[in-house]
């Protein structure tokens, strides 16, 4: 990947063309991500998000998840809680 994500932090607007045409403005973010150690705890930190309305998850590992999501509708609060639910926290 030419953009190495330096983590914690919203990247880019990517909005699908159909998210276009509903006038949504989606963020892509990296997050960090403390206290996973393995598989079961990717499969958990994804589930957690998943919950989330207007997000949706493209990728987890160990100590790293990047999600798109709709910025009206989803806060960093709402991810950093998300992530406590699921048993990790959110590194700023
Ligand atoms: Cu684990």
């Amino acid at each position: 990947m030419k953009n190495k994500p330096s983590g914690g932090r919203i990247l880019e607007y990517r909005n699908s063309p159909s998210e276009q045409k509903q006038g949504k403005i989606m963020k892509t973010a990296d997050l960090k991500i403390e206290g996973m150690t393995c598989s079961h705890c990717v499969m958990s930190v994804k589930q957690g998000l998943a919950k989330l309305p207007e997000l949706r998850v493209e990728d987890v590992q160990i100590g790293s998840a990047r999600v798109v999501f709709d910025e009206a509708k989803v806060s960093e609060t709402d991810l950093a809680k998300a992530i406590e639910e699921a048993g990790y926290s959110l590194i700023p």
